[in-house]
């Protein structure tokens, strides 16, 4: 498939566009930086009222980022349903529900995958207060990622913990209703430095398949350990229907959680190419996410951005020319089935989507947009006082 000699998308093309949807991470409204400076900015949302307003304001701008995903407890509020009620009267939906056990003193040497029984206890109980909020939220699902893990051999019982992780997990997992789902995330390394308790697919696989059906991954692009094929991982756990959700975002170096595609454009189109080989695209049972944080630009200019990388880079995989591709496979033509792979790669969708945009009522260039429709300004002197809303805050 290529551009109509209009130089628009095919139709095929723009049906599946239309259907996609991102969700935003809450955290990305709020200050965030690195252990060296977390830099303020004006206008930063101080409550989760004031981000899931800043993330409706990206789904305005674009169309593509109907839901927003929470973080307990940086975003516990005293009523779930009133900020429900606020979010759907923003145009939007409260989504994934992402634990948290990094943060408290108790779980310096692990949370469930702690020696101590009362102390695993304690974080299972926090999950079950994150099953309590997507029951008032309305959420499918729960997200865990774990920093647990060891600095130095010896430190910790690989094998005990991961008994320790099965069992914790169960007891969380035996709690959700029917429709809801554990997606459990895994990471290389950071915080600790010498071994991580899910820190791979492969463990994640493990850990989810002895949970049930109802428990499937998490892929973060930025959790991968450096020349990690990321795409081949995408099509296996597609393959083996545990692909829950992706946490998009780029990076150079470590889990910089960078502006997704803004790093490696052509990998985040390869991983595109393999979710729409895997059937996973506008999938309901794979959720696309951002996890991101933007430490230093303007971070609503900074989530459009995200999205509309992603649209692109999704338009450009939805018009990969598969009949030929595997035509060229078959008679073992390499360089023409790689012709053909980076010439999807190459087609700039840029001026179809803005005419697209347009054409449903959108801003052609939502960038510009934001920059124009005065909302920045607005909260600025909206937001002053108050605690502005970060990692921990
Ligand atoms: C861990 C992680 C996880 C979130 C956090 C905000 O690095 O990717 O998804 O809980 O970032
Ligand atoms: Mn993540």
């Amino acid at each position: 498939m290529t551009l109509t000699d209009a130089g628009s998308l095919p139709a095929e093309v723009l049906a599946q566009l239309e259907r996609q949807a991102i969700e935003l991470p809450s955290w990305a409204f709020g200050n965030s930086g690195t252990r060296f400076k977390v830099f303020t900015t004006a206008g930063t949302p101080r409550t989760p009222f004031e981000k899931v307003s800043d993330a409706a304001q990206v789904n305005r701008m674009t169309g593509l980022a109907p839901s927003v995903a929470l973080h307990i407890p940086w975003d516990l509020v005293d009523d779930f349903g009133a900020l429900r009620e606020h979010a759907e009267s923003e145009g939007v939906r409260l989504g994934t529900i992402n634990s948290n056990t990094f943060q408290d003193d108790v779980y310096k040497f692990g949370s469930l995958t702690h020696v101590d029984r009362a102390v695993r206890q304690q974080a299972i109980d926090h999950h079950y207060r994150c099953l309590e909020v997507m029951a008032a939220t309305g959420s499918r699902d729960l997200k865990i990622w774990l920093a647990d893990g060891s600095n130095y051999p010896g430190q910790a019982d690989l094998r005990g913990r991961q008994d320790r992780l099965a069992e914790s997990l169960q007891a969380i997992y035996d709690r959700l209703a029917p429709h809801q789902r554990l997606v459990l995330e895994y990471k290389f390394f950071e915080p600790a430095f010498y071994h991580t308790d899910v820190p791979d697919w492969g463990t994640a696989y493990a850990q989810v398949t002895a949970l049930g059906e109802q428990a499937v991954v998490c892929l973060d692009t930025g959790h991968h350990a450096p020349g990690t094929n990321i795409e081949f991982i995408v099509m296996q756990l597609l393959r083996l229907s545990r692909l829950g959700s992706f946490d998009f975002n780029s990076r150079f170096y470590a889990d910089d959680d960078l502006i997704v595609g803004a790093a490696d454009p052509y990998q985040l189109f390869r991983i595109l190419v393999e979710v729409i080989r895997g059937g996973g695209f506008n999938s309901p049972d794979v959720a696309f996410m951002l996890d991101q944080c933007h430490n230093v630009e303007n971070k609503i200019l900074g989530q459009i951005r995200s999205v509309l990388n992603v649209q692109e880079m999704s338009g450009r995989a939805l018009l990969l020319d598969r009949e030929a591709l595997a035509a060229a496979e078959a008679e073992g033509d390499v360089l023409t089935a790689n012709e053909i792979f980076v010439d999807a790669f190459q087609t700039d969708v840029r001026p179809a989507l803005a005419q697209w945009r347009e054409s449903r009522g959108l801003p052609a260039d939502p960038m510009r947009a934001q920059r124009e429709s005065g909302y920045q300004s607005t909260i600025e002197a909206a937001r002053v006082g108050g605690t502005q809303a970060g990692w921990g805050a």
